[in-house]
């Protein structure tokens, strides 16, 4: 399609200033995404235009976890990637994302899921993450899960295009 991802999220979320945290378990996908959306990744945040995305592996960290304390304020949204082929790893995925979405900081912070790896053919679909990540009982939360390929960009543009259209829209 020829479709500039770059083009479209400065369309997307236009002038505001953006704080997105992309996260996920190691090897979920979050830097092949990144690289997608051709912002490049070899610092932890990546400052595109006026949205800076801060990306990390969350998982089996517990000493560097309080500085991730840094990166929440002022977050508006979260991008939480699953490798929806990892059977192995989706209960400590759900476990990483409650125990973020418990920060008190990322209280209002928007949540999207990219059930990532759908080209595999044992991929776990959209719905059967949403429910093994335990989605539907999120209370105060507004969220959307959106299968994606990152390798051939599926499902990125989608995803975003939720997270922009949501975030333009006052705080209740
Ligand atoms: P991370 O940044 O979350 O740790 P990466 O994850 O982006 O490094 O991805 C980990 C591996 O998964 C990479 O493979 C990457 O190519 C692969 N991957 C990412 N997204 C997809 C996808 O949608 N489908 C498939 N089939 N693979 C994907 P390598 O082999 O480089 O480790």
């Amino acid at each position: 399609m020829g479709l500039s991802i770059s083009k479209l999220l400065s369309g997307l979320f236009g002038k505001k200033e953006m704080r997105i945290l992309m996260v996920g378990l190691d090897a979920a996908g979050k830097t092949t995404i990144l690289y997608k959306l051709k912002l490049g990744f070899n610092v932890e945040t990546v400052e595109y235009k006026n949205i800076s995305f801060t990306v990390w592996d969350v998982g089996g960290q517990d000493k560097i976890r309080p500085l991730w304390r840094h990166y929440f304020q002022n977050t508006q949204g979260i991008i939480f990637v699953v490798d929806s082929n990892d059977r192995e790893r989706i209960i400590e995925a759900r476990e990483e994302l409650q125990r973020m979405l418990n920060e008190d900081e990322l209280k209002d912070a928007l949540l999207l899921v990219f059930a990532n790896k759908q080209d595999l053919p044992n991929a776990m679909n959209a719905a059967e993450i949403t429910d093994k990540l335990g989605l539907h009982s999120l209370r105060q939360r507004l969220w959307y899960i959106q299968a994606a390929c990152a390798t051939s960009g599926d499902g990125l543009y989608e995803g975003l295009e939720w997270l922009s259209t949501n975030l333009r829209k006052p705080a209740m």
